[in-house]
């Protein structure tokens, strides 16, 4: 099946007892059984739940996975992930993603004796130096949240696969119609469903997707024991937001490049920060391993300062300023303050994360509206 074709069949099928054809909303809470231990294959809905199970298996397909597994939230799945380790591990992470990932890294499992150290990924042949024998998972972002690098997974999960490491890749920013980490070699894909598996900016969720068997059962273990489960309801909206996906994140990464076209000539801009360009320092990672450069853009100004960004943030109209991103309304942010405050300034600067620098999640509206928005808001500045 093409990509088209899967997000809108691979794992539904009509209800068997009505034939309706949307998945119902399994809103029950337990499972009559027949006898002790005699039931249909749902006991209590933190075990399973058959609107869930339709969206994880339809969720795997989208991956080129064999199994899915959802969470609460994007960062109730990577809490999953990380707590497969044991006291004594260490990840090796991207040096620039998601400010919530780096908290729940730094604040929160640094406490049971898992370090993290945080290292500039799209330099692959550099990466075997900081590896060493406690390493158990190399953890990308790619592109990276919010300064748009590209890793190259191909190349890291060789590296992976030589040291015997697990490869997780968040595949938020690019979302599986645009990359398939497990084709190039990844052992998990995580998504903030939030964003653009889900796009209507209505929900908070995360998944988790791999072809093994054993991380698998890790991952339902942690679910079931821990109980980060998503609600049905939710589920229902993910599962009705991915069948538009291929249209919305096409639509999205057309805009994204107009967009990023217009704010490069502007006289007051200093940086863009889009793969699609050309001089970009990873573009033909991105060329290569992506279908698209995706609908994110990051940019700074040549004052580099706050007060102008500020301007900006309060002018626009239709792109609202707001955390998140992926959803069919286009969003800005100030990463500084919002999205990535629980990173130190000091290692914000280290990768260009600058008090002045803006995040578009640029929608699916037309896109001469967006950059009139950006026009305005950007003409006395
Ligand atoms: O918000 P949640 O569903 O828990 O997902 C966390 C998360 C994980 N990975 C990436 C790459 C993310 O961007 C996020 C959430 N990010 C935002 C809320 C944001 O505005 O960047």
């Amino acid at each position: 099946m093409k990509f088209g074709t899967k997000v809108i069949h691979a794992g539904v099928h009509p209800d068997p007892s009505t034939g309706a054809i949307m998945t119902p909303i399994y809103q029950t809470s337990t499972y009559v059984q027949d006898a002790p231990g005699k039931h249909k294959g749902f006991e209590y809905a933190r075990s399973q739940n058959p609107t869930r199970k339709v969206l994880e298996e339809n969720v795997a397909a989208l991956e080129n996975g064999r199994y899915g597994i959802c969470f609460a939230s994007g960062l109730a799945a990577m809490d999953a992930v990380v707590k497969t380790l044991k006291t004594g591990d260490e990840v090796l992470a991207v040096n620039d993603l998601y400010g919530g990932s780096y908290r729940l890294l730094r604040r929160v499992y640094e406490q049971f004796g898992i370090e993290s150290r945080f290292v500039d990924m799209t330099k692959a042949d550099e990466l075997e130096a900081y590896i060493t024998n406690k390493t158990k998972i190399l953890w990308v972002e790619t592109p990276t949240n919010p300064m748009l690098n590209v890793v190259d997974i191909a190349a890291i999960a060789k590296i992976a696969k030589a040291r015997r490491i697990k490869l997780v890749v968040d595949n938020t920013f690019a979302s599986p119609f645009l990359q398939t980490p497990l084709n190039l070699g990844a052992d998990v894909v995580l998504h903030s469903a939030t964003k653009y598996l889900g796009g209507h900016s209505d929900v908070v969720m995360g998944v988790l997707v791999t072809k093994s068997k054993a991380l698998a059962d890790k991952f339902y273990f942690i679910q079931n024991a821990s109980g980060a489960v998503p609600g049905p309801q939710d589920c229902f909206l993910v599962l009705r937001g991915i069948k538009t996906l291929h249209l919305r994140v096409q639509r999205s990464c057309e805009n994204a490049k107009a967009i990023a076209n217009f704010l490069i000539k502007h006289p007051r801009v200093s940086k863009v920060y889009y793969p699609g360009f050309k001089d970009h320092p990873s573009h033909k990672v991105a060329k290569k391993q992506m279908r698209a450069f995706g609908g994110m853009v990051s940019f700074d100004f040549k004052s580099n300062s706050f007060a102008t960004a500020k301007k900006v943030l309060r002018r626009t109209k239709l792109f609202s300023l707001a955390e998140s991103l992926g959803g069919v309304e286009s969003l800005i942010g100030h990463p500084a303050s919002m999205t990535h405050a629980s990173i130190p300034k000091e290692e914000r600067m280290k990768v260009g994360l600058t008090d002045s620098l803006i995040r578009l999640s640029v929608g699916v509206e037309d896109v001469q509206d967006l950059i009139a928005d950006l026009e305005q808001a950007m003409s006395k500045i």
